[in-house]
């Protein structure tokens, strides 16, 4: 294949919290890279997922949601999804059918109609709408704004993504193959590592633990004598009685954690892991600009 026919382009996956956008990106890829729940700040960092076959290569931007942003974590979540549309040639609003209303996002028109990036419309979760639903709907957002495209899926069944993928093909421009092909994303292993163990936080642990969590890596060695991945991992809390909780009774509720977390980082490395959670109490880490850069969130 000559280099010149190859397609290549970044589309920007954005729109509010929990509608589908981290699921919808596992699913394109094939593989849990970016974590998912229904809790709002799910994801916080910008997760780049990479999609290639035999003529074109897309490169996918997981974004925190766009949301209202009322402390310094949340702004900064604000600011990776805004800055993710910038220098992308698509964008992909998602929304969830349960709930289509474009209200409340003049705003991102406003940001989105400065940008020369084509927008597609991904309406999620069509699995939980009666099918007669649908084409009213499109009807309807068709006319708040001019999407090259509206397409309805659901990230969940799989129903809908392959016409999304084709849409969102046949728009890419000619460009070369930036990452090789069984590449599946640039976050280093120690990032999607501690990404699944503040997964299992989110699932786990309720009201404002989840929140004030940072999650980091202290040590990652793979062990010559046993087929086998050690990995030390600490869980920052931002107050002493999150830490009490997030060990549950006895241990209970770590260890519950780090099974879970295990399976998930097994299946993700492809190799036997050793998981050792602990907990680190860190006052009001949220609140300092040091320490968030210092957990990853620069
Ligand atoms: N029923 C249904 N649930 C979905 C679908 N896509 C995502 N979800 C659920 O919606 C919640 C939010 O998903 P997530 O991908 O974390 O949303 P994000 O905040 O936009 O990244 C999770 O509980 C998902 O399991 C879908 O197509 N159908
Ligand atoms: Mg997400």
């Amino acid at each position: 294949m000559t280099d010149h026919l190859f397609k290549s382009g970044f589309v920007a996956i954005i729109g509010r919290p929990n509608v589908g956008k981290s699921t919808l990106l596992n699913r394109l890829l094939g593989q849990k890279i970016a974590i998912t729940s229904n809790k709002p700040q799910t994801t916080r960092n910008r997760i780049l997922g990479i999609l290639t076959d035999a003529e074109s290569q897309t490169l996918f931007l997981d974004t925190p949601g766009i949301h209202p942003a009322r402390d310094d974590l949340n702004r900064f979540m604000v600011e990776e999804a805004v800055d993710a549309c910038a220098d992308v040639d698509m964008i992909l609003l998602t929304i969830d059918a349960e709930r289509p209303g474009l209200d409340r996002l003049d705003q991102l028109f406003k940001i989105l109609d400065g940008r020369r990036a084509t927008v597609l419309l991904g309406i999620n979760k069509i699995d939980r709408i009666p099918r007669q639903q649908l084409l009213p709907m499109i009807a309807q957002l068709s006319k708040q704004f001019s999407f090259a495209e509206i397409i309805p899926f659901s990230a969940h069944t799989g129903e809908g993504v392959d016409t999304l993928l084709a849409a969102i093909r046949s728009r890419l421009p000619d460009g070369p193959r930036y990452y090789p092909e069984d590449i599946l994303t640039d976050l280093p292993e120690r990032f999607i590592v501690a990404e699944m163990v503040r997964e299992q936080l989110l699932k786990q642990t309720h009201e404002e633990i989840p929140y004030g969590v940072a999650i980091v890596v202290e040590s990652f060695t793979e062990r010559t004598d046993r087929e086998l991945i050690e990995i030390k991992v600490k869980i920052i809390v931002e107050r002493a009685s999150h830490k009490g909780i997030v060990l549950g009774k006895g241990g209970e509720k770590i260890r519950a954690i780090g099974t879970a977390a295990r399976h998930d980082i097994e299946r993700f490395i492809g190799s036997k892991v050793y998981l050792e959670l602990f907990v680190k109490v860190q006052k009001n880490w949220t609140e300092s600009a040091r320490l968030r850069q210092e957990f990853g969130y620069k």
